[in-house]
């Protein structure tokens, strides 16, 4: 088989039997980016359109990439970090549920928790090891992009953030993003797009206890903000930059959850986005 040949570029360990399908034919050019060193992803999405089954299927077909998850374990039960030791472990609320039963008293510190979380995860240093390995791909799931450009908008445009609210996170926002320019630095974004109707039916399946009262109107508003900013392009970004990464938007409309045609497509399309960053 050709496949031991072509062998990957993007993949150092053993490849997994998808990923080595998904090798055939695979030219070894890097695409655009003349530069070496890591290849860094966001995968984006609805409410439980489907990122973790995503992310989970990435790190089946790919295990040598890194897979950082979004930290909503975090968010559902803050503890009284920085304080005495003893106090470490003390759970003080679940922020994620206190803001969906209190939108307007919660969403702005909510915007500030989840960014540090995403800033703290998008930040970590690479160990040497990791280093070492020239064509690692690092993927998470959602960004300090999506927290702004997605969530904090949306409460500002349905009056959960008020206007002061909204214009204090956006100037502390773009400071800290300025100030992490470099380190922060993503070369694609994952579109997992699916209808609204599709994700509420998902997120009902999953049944993620503070989600219970989420109504298809609020996927509705989500997924426009997701088509503005990452289809359309007219969401107003604070840089240019931001505006000039690449998407790949795969249609998730179909399960992808079981193995077979529909998570090979989904891989192929992957690996070839990737070439080309
Ligand atoms: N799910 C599904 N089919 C799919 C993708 C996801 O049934 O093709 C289910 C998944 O098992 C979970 C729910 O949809 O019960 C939400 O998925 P996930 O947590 O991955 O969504 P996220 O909120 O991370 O986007
Ligand atoms: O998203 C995890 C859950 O967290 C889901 O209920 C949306 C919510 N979330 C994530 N980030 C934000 C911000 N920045 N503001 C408000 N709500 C947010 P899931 O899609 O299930 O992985
Ligand atoms: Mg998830």
């Amino acid at each position: 088989m050709v496949v031991g040949r072509l062998l990957p570029r993007l993949l150092r360990a053993p490849p997994s039997p998808m990923a080595q399908s998904l090798l055939e034919g695979a030219c070894p050019s890097r695409g655009m980016h003349a530069e070496r060193g890591p290849r860094r992803l966001s995968v984006e999405g609805n409410i439980a359109v489907g990122k973790s089954t995503f992310v989970k299927l990435l790190t089946k077909t790919y295990p040598e990439w890194h897979v950082a998850t979004e930290p909503i374990a975090t968010w559902q039960d803050v503890h009284a970090a920085g304080t005495q030791k003893a106090c470490t472990t003390q759970s003080v609320g679940n922020l994620l549920d206190m803001m969906y039963r209190e939108p307007a008293r919660w969403s702005y510190t909510f915007q500030t928790f989840s960014f540090m979380s995403r800033l703290k995860v998008q930040l970590e240093p690479f160990s040497k090891e990791t280093l070492r390995g020239k064509e690692l791909v690092q993927v998470f799931e959602r960004s300090v992009y999506s927290d702004r450009y997605i969530f904090a908008k949306n409460l500002f445009e349905n009056g959960s953030l008020s206007d002061i609210e909204w214009r204090i996170y956006q100037y502390w926002h773009t400071f800290l993003l300025q100030e992490f320019a470099s380190r922060l630095r993503l070369h694609g974004f994952i579109y997992l797009q699916a209808t609204p109707q599709v994700c509420l039916e998902r997120l009902h399946q999953r049944a993620r206890a503070e989600e219970k009262g989420i109504e298809l109107a609020y996927l509705e508003q989500l997924h426009g903000q997701h088509e503005a900013w990452l289809v359309h392009k007219t969401t107003k970004l604070h840089s240019e930059a931001l505006l000039n990464i690449p998407v790949l938007v795969l249609d998730v409309n179909d399960d992808f959850s079981e193995e077979g045609a529909k998570q090979e497509e989904l891989m192929r399309k992957v690996n070839t986005f990737l070439k080309n960053l």
